[in-house]
This record gives C-alpha cells, structure tokens and sequence, in this order.
C-alpha cells in the first residue's frame, strides 16, 4: 500500500536536474500522498529500532530471521576476522598462565584498542579468570568475550525517532566515512517502516555529492531539498521549515566532508547547527558523526573535534564489513584520550540497503573475539 502510495517520482526531479528549493517544495506537496500519515511513526519505526528484523516477522519463518541475523553477523565477523582470528588464535592449545594474558595484552593493542581500553579489559579479564577458578583457555576466550560486552555496552542506544516530530538529524564527518551512504540506507529503512523522510543536500561544495543525493531520493522516493550553489546553513534552515510543513517525521541534514583541522569549515558546521536552531529551536535533536571504521586512533581526534564543536550525540561506523580492525570501539568506550564515550546508534557492515545494523555490544564483542 505503502509503495503504491509513494510510486511516480514527482515530474521535476524525473529529469535529474538540480531544482531551487521552492520548485521541489512545490512538486512535493503537490503529489504528497495523504495516505503517509495514516501510521504513527513512533510505533512503526520503533519496531526497527529495536531489531530490523523483528518488523518482518509476521511474513518470515523463524529459520529466515535467524539467517538474515547470521548473514549481517557473518559479515561483520568476516570483516573483523583479522583482529577475530589473531584473538580467537591465542587460545588454541596454550595453557592459562602469563604468557597468554601478555599475548592477549599486545594482540588488543594491535587490535587498535589503544593503552586505556586495553588495560580495563585485562585487569577485569584477570578478576573473572580469578574469580571464576578459569583453568581453560578456551573459557577465558569465553570471558573476554563477557568482559567486551560489558566494556561496549555503555556504547548502545536504541536510536528514538517518535518523541518529536519531525526528529531534525544533523550527519557530519570527514570526506568518504559514508554519511551519504548511511543516510540513504537509513532514510530507506525508516520509510519503508512508515516513517516521513526528507533529506537535505547540505553538501554544497562540490554539485555531485548535491547530485548523488537527488539522484537517490528520485529513485527511492524520497523528498529533498537542494539548492544550487547555496549557502549549507540556508539548505538546513528550509529542510526543517520544510519538514514541518509537510508533517514529515524525520528530516536528515548532510553535511560536506571536512577535516577537524580546517577551522574554518568546523566553524561552517557550528553556523549550520545555529541555524538550525533558529528553524527550531529544541533541534537539531540529534548530531551524528560517521566515522570509517578503518580508521583506527584517528577515530578518536575526530570524535573530540567534531564534539567540541557541534555537540555529537551518536556515531555512526561504517566499512566493518571491510579490514577494520574493531578494537577502535573499545577504546571510544574506555573515554580513551578524553574521548567522551559517544553512543554508537548504527555500524556499516557493506554497500547494500540492509547493510545498516544497530549496533549490539555483545553481539560485536562476539564477531571480535572470534
Ligand atoms: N564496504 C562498505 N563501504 C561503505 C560503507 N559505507 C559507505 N561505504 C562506501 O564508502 C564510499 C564513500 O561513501 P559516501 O557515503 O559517499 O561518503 P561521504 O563522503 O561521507 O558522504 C562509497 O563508495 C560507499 O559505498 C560500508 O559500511 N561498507
Ligand atoms: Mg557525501
């Protein structure tokens, strides 16, 4: 019903042009139709929140969702499988001595786990093998995969979308961590679950990351705001303005890549964010880092830049599905380096719609240790 509802892109963007702003309000709220607001964002999208595939039960069997689940898992697994299988190796026929725990100490390091994470989990590690009598090293893997859970899950947080309408999502980052990426993937799943989405092209700089954005929502049906050669912070102030006018539930702001040292780009991201207040100001509700996965201690700089400017309030990973080694996580959950530890709401594990994951500690600690 849904996707009969949403089908015929509207007339102007069918021909993949750059539209003013206006143009496209118009041909929106021409062809916008009525029967979106029949659902409750809150209760549809929830059910995605909480787990992706709950929201299919009713048609899947048990044995699909299992597979489904064990397919993201698989490559989350084969994407950490470096860091899983120097872990995973150190326990194959050793004995539990010190030995193990120094091998252990230096395979989490090498695992970009960083000096700080590293040295909480070995001395909680030690106190469960203590405490639990662990004669076996196939049961202290076993606990380090405990011991990593519990350490990660000050990391989780379902991502709420119904408590205020529209929910105003500010994406930032450096160039090619995958915030259009991720924002598609995202705007995709929470529309398919009922959920009104409008994104806006705030990537101003360079007409083929406007273009990349357009381009997506035609082919996806999903409304956005671009404008040729604008100013980013006027591109966000009418997507929220915007958003309300048509009763979206979700309006998603992409940001232009940029590096924590070019000031004067960080000081852009701090006008878009003010601006952003000035259409509404209890928004924007959420500001999101995406960060490549690959990039090991570096994730770390990042998160501190982009926090102490623009007040981050989730990460986004990506490319876990690729030679990311995983142990970043655990130090972003230490607070390593004065890092707040900032709540990782989706991991990136491939290139494809689904391929957006919450995130799960114990399920990430798993895939790491192999
Ligand atoms: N393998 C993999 N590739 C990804 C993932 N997320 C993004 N990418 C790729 O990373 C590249 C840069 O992504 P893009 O969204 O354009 O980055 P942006 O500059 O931050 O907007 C693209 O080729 C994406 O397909 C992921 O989770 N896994
Ligand atoms: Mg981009």
């Amino acid at each position: 019903m849904l996707s009969q509802a949403l089908s015929g892109a509207p007339i102007g963007r069918q021909a993949g042009l750059p539209i003013p702003a206006t143009d496209i309000d118009q041909t929106n709220a021409a062809q916008q139709p009525e029967v979106l607001a029949q659902a409750p964002a809150q209760e549809l999208v929830q059910g995605f929140v909480e787990n992706q595939i709950e929201e299919l039960a009713e048609e899947q069997t048990e044995e699909q969702i299992a597979e489904q689940k064990t397919s993201w898992l698989a490559k989350l697994k084969g994407g950490l499988a470096k860091t899983g299988q120097s872990l995973g190796s150190l326990f194959i026929g050793v004995r539990v001595d010190e030995d193990l725990f120094e091998e252990l100490e230096t395979a989490l390091i090498m695992a970009d786990a960083g000096v700080e994470a590293t040295a909480q989990l070995m001395a909680a590690l030690r106190a469960r093998v203590k405490r639990d009598r662990i004669e076996e090293a196939d049961a202290v893997r076993q606990a380090l995969k405990d011991v990593l859970a519990e350490h990660l899950k000050v990391l989780e947080k379902p991502f709420d979308v119904g408590h205020v309408k529209p929910l105003v999502v500010m994406i930032t980052g450096v160039n090619g961590a995958g915030k259009t990426t991720s924002i598609g993937k995202l705007a995709n799943a929470l529309q398919q679950r009922g959920a009104k989405v409008l994104l806006a092209a705030g990537d101003t700089f360079r007409a083929a990351a406007r273009e990349q954005l357009v381009e997506w929502g035609n082919r996806n049906n999903v409304s956005v705001i671009a404008q040729d050669g604008a100013d980013p912070a006027a591109v966000a102030f009418d997507s929220v303005h915007a958003g309300r006018a048509r009763g979206m539930d979700i309006v998603m702001v992409d940001t232009a890549g940029r590096l924590p040292t070019q000031l004067h780009l960080m000081d852009e991201l701090k006008k878009i964010r003010r601006v952003i207040a000035k259409a509404d100001p209890t928004a924007p509700h959420e500001v999101l880092l995406v960060v490549d996965g690959n990039s090991g201690q570096n994730v770390l700089s990042q998160i501190r830049s982009f926090d102490a400017a623009v007040g981050l309030t989730g990460l986004i990973v990506t490319k876990l599905d690729g030679t990311a080694k995983g142990g970043t996580l655990a130090a972003v959950a230490a607070g390593s380096q004065g890092t707040r530890p900032v709540p990782v709401y989706w991991i990136g594990v491939g290139e494809k719609m689904e391929d957006l994951q919450p995130f799960v500690a114990a399920d990430f600690a798993a895939a790491l240790v192999g």
